[in-house]
């Protein structure tokens, strides 16, 4: 059994950080041989609550946790922490418009950048959940110069996850077949999930579905699904968010098989053709905990031009972003 690492989440007394612990506890994360420590971080209103979670936690007599440290103080949270799950951010009340949620949630990002430069281990991998997720995860990266960029990521997971269910339900089969789908840009409505290099049972999955599928109903049930899941549930998504999350960090702990990529937003290097320094969701391969945009695959007109439009989102989003922070 090696030595704890110390993990934090924070959001901790929230909705997705109530199924995500349990998956973190469980050592379906880092390992069943990798003893934790858990930093839990939450505003301080949400104290009371977060006590409840950590009751529960010691309840569950997890052999992996040997300690929980809830707290409202982010130099506390992220101490020496190997991996950051960035869950926690203002939600959007009624009658916010995106901008006040965008500049709201670009200081929590600021605040908890800073705290990873000046508290976390150079090496930490850091997802941020939080919407909008890629925007602050290049705010928090913004403000953590000590630490490499590469170690900055947003959440698509969940987009990914949702599409290959979609594709496995239409063709009836084990959705551990279906491999390979992409989710690129954005976390938000303008994400364009693509099913192009996507293969089910070893097929093309262009040769199993119609295009007029993969193009139209296909795209936007993925890009509304969130929406769907609110208006059925009356809460938005948190057990399948929670599982992305734990998806998103297993795999860049313990790295990807060869042939299958997954998707993250990570910081663009101008792969193609987006524009640099923003957080862009790629597909990417995983080894040695290092990620690696995958190369060389075909974009059509139309994924083009998909591309196109989250590309633009993104560039007014971070436009917005760095105005809030340098005003
Ligand atoms: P909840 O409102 O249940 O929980 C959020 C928690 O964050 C609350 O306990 C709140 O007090 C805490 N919080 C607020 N400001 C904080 C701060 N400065 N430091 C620490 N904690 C803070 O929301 P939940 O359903 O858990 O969702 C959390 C975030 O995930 C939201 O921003 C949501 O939009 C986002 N999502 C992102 C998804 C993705 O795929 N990237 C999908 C699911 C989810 O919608």
């Amino acid at each position: 059994m090696s030595e704890p690492i110390r993990v934090v989440v924070t959001g901790a007394a929230g909705q997705i950080a109530y199924s995500l612990l349990y998956i973190i506890a469980n050592g379906e994360v880092f390992g069943k041989d990798q003893k934790l420590v858990l930093t839990l971080l939450d505003i301080p209103p949400m104290m009371g609550v977060l006590e409840g979670v950590v009751m529960e936690l010691h309840d569950c007599a997890f052999p992996l946790l040997t300690e929980v440290i809830p707290t409202a103080d982010p130099a506390v949270a992220f101490k020496d922490v190997s991996a950051a799950f960035l869950v926690g951010a203002m939600p959007r009340r009624e009658g916010m418009e995106r901008k006040d949620l965008l500049s709201a949630n670009v200081k929590i990002f600021k605040v908890q950048g800073e705290a990873l430069n000046n508290h976390a281990k150079k090496d930490v991998k850091v997802l941020v959940v939080g919407n909008p997720a890629n925007t602050n995860a290049l705010i928090c990266s913004h403000f953590a110069p000590s630490i490499p960029k590469e170690n900055f990521t947003a959440m698509t997971r969940l987009d990914q996850n949702r599409a290959r269910a979609q594709i496995a339900q239409r063709l009836g089969t084990d959705i551990s077949n279906v491999k390979n789908l992409i989710i690129w840009g954005n976390h938000s409505a303008t994400q364009y999930p693509d099913a192009a290099n996507g293969t089910a049972n070893g097929k093309p999955v262009t040769d199993l579905v119609e295009a007029s599928y993969l193009q139209s109903d296909f795209v936007t049930t993925v890009q509304k699904r969130g929406a769907a899941v609110i208006a059925a549930r009356k809460m938005s998504s948190a057990m399948s968010a929670a599982k992305a999350a734990a998806d998103h960090i297993r795999d860049w702990w313990h790295g990807t098989e060869s042939g299958r990529f997954v998707s993250m937003g990570v910081v663009s290097d101008g792969s193609y053709g987006i524009p640099k320094d923003i957080v862009f969701s790629f597909p990417v391969e995983i080894k040695n905990k290092q990620w690696k945009i995958v190369q060389g695959l075909k974009l059509d007109s139309f994924a083009r031009s998909k591309l196109d439009i989250t590309t633009k989102e993104l560039l007014e989003e971070k436009e917005e972003a760095m105005a809030v922070c340098n005003g």
